[in-house]
């Protein structure tokens, strides 16, 4: 495979011809020309084999395939039996330039790169002479309007995380009052975890939401018992997410009852929280609830919770992990809502390719070392990220994913038309979409019949078909993605 010839064709691109008619997508140049499925079944006799392996060690049952990163290639997800999928899915939708992208390769091949991989600091108290001059480049190009901090983290539920500690500490200070020092009580009781150093305060979340797996995002994560169940947890408001009819232009009045309805429940359970003596602190939500099934919500429900947690002293914290990155069109999926402001905190991972978040500057905490760990994020992901940002900007990506998710989108909504007892409810913005099934039963068959045409999807919620392309997916992707839907419709 010449990557040679790509990068060639990259600088090319992205130099004198920037703008202009190349192939946008250079790292598709050297992609098959379709999918190709070679094993009767997927995963394959060589798959299989690894999988035994794995198990001796530990409990490798959600594994799908054993992958061959060697040969995987742009929007092509190849395994160890060879066989090359169309991946819409990428790695839980993780991959912001698809696989072995020649920019993101060329990365490492500098020494001072390098050694920035190599000689991982403990952020917290070692950083780099770059670090802040990498932080303003990412706050510079990327912070949600409005947002001047920057924390990073390692992974989406440590960002969630470390995030909610910060609306506590925030909250407390606004309680206690600016420059009041902690009690001795505080200080004593803290340790044994009792009130009043460790308060009785709550995040509200919402049914059907993920925000992560560790203990506190955990308490906010309501998309299947599996997640959560034989672990403890803490007595939090878990409000109603609007749930829509589609189309969405035939169903206005019902989804406006939906919006008005929850967000009443939101504020009921704030006053009922704030009443039992467990306030609330903040307000968790994702802009589109992804594990969830893809529940999107209107930019004025999202409006009113802003409001609402304005009004009860409690902060919003979006959580972006999912959609942020550019897949839903924008970098931001909340700058689709049209807030009044910022939201307080902006969460991310995923394709940011590290953790972490932004937020106003007084969520910042007045004492150093109270959200804090040994990595505190990965300079080296940072240099990552730099580079996508900037191939996202010089390739016009954001325009490619609104395209190419058009094709999408119009291709589902016609064959929903055509097979509406098998489809149903295609919904989401840019290449981020979701298409419905019949049943849980119809939707894992679905998935598993695309796959063994070379499609790799992901289900998520009940009877979701989700779509979570890397941002190089191309219109002509999105046809091969619909023959390959038509073709099982065709089958069943
Ligand atoms: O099964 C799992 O643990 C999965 S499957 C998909 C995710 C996790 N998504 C992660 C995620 C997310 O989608 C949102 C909206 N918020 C937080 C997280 C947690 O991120 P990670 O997995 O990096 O801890």
């Amino acid at each position: 495979m010449s990557f040679l010839k790509a990068t060639a064709v990259s600088r090319h691109c992205s130099g004198a011809l920037k703008g202009l008619a190349c192939p946008r997508n250079y790292a598709t140049l050297a992609e098959p020309a379709a999918p190709a499925v070679k094993t009767q079944t997927v995963p394959g006799p060589k798959s299989l084999e690894l999988k035994g392996k794995l198990s001796a060690i530990q409990n490798a049952e959600p594994v799908q395939l054993f992958a061959d990163y060697e040969k995987s290639i742009g929007n092509y997800l190849v395994d160890v039996d060879g066989n090359a999928l169309l991946d819409v899915y990428t790695q839980i939708s993780s991959m912001p330039l698809g696989y072995n992208h020649p920019r993101l390769l060329n990365v490492f091949q500098n020494d001072k790169n390098l050694k920035t991989l190599i000689n991982r600091p403990a952020l917290g108290v070692f950083p780099g002479k770059e670090w802040p001059d990498h932080l303003n480049a990412i706050l510079n190009k990327i912070a949600p309007k409005g947002l001047k901090n920057l924390t990073t983290m390692m992974c989406g539920s440590c960002s969630n995380e470390n995030a909610y500690k910060n609306i506590f500490i925030w909250y407390r200070r606004n309680q206690r009052g600016e420059n009041v020092d902690f009690s001795e009580a505080e200080k004593l009781s803290c340790m044994v975890n009792q009130a009043p150093g460790s308060p009785p305060l709550s995040i509200l979340s919402f049914k059907g939401a993920f925000h992560g797996r560790t203990l506190g995002a955990l308490a906010t994560t309501h998309s299947k018992y599996i997640h959560k169940i034989d672990v403890p947890s803490f007595d939090w408001p878990i409000a109603s997410f609007p749930a829509y009819k589609y189309p969405l232009a035939e169903n206005e009045r019902h989804n406006k009852q939906e919006d008005e309805r929850c967000l009443a429940e939101v504020e009921d359970l704030i006053v009922q929280y704030n009443k039992k003596g467990i306030p609330v602190a903040g307000i968790v939500v994702e802009p589109i609830q992804s594990e969830g099934g893809d529940n999107e919500a209107s930019p004025e429900f999202f409006q009113g919770l802003q409001k609402i947690g304005k009004r009860h002293g409690a902060a919003l914290l979006i959580d972006e992990v999912q959609t942020g990155g550019g897949s839903t069109g924008k970098i931001w999926c909340h700058e689709h809502f049209n807030l009044d402001g910022p939201p307080d905190v902006v969460t991310f991972s995923k394709k940011m390719q590290l953790g972490g978040y932004f937020h106003k500057e007084e969520f910042q905490p007045a004492q150093g070392y109270r959200v804090f760990n040994t990595w505190m994020g990965d300079p080296s992901k940072l240099l990552l990220l730099e580079e996508v940002i900037d191939v996202i900007n010089e390739e016009n990506l954001l325009k490619n994913v609104n395209a190419a998710g058009k094709v999408l989108k119009d291709g589902l909504l016609a064959l929903e038309k055509e097979y509406p007892h098998i489809l149903n409810s295609t919904r989401g913005r840019g290449t981020f979409l979701a298409v419905n099934c019949a049943s849980s039963k119809a939707r894992d068959d679905f998935v598993g019949r695309l796959k063994r045409k070379g499609i790799q999807t992901g289900g998520c919620g009940e009877v979701a078909i989700r779509f979570r392309p890397a941002l190089i997916f191309e219109e002509k992707h999105a046809h091969i993605v619909l023959d390959g839907f038509r073709s099982v419709l065709k089958e069943l």
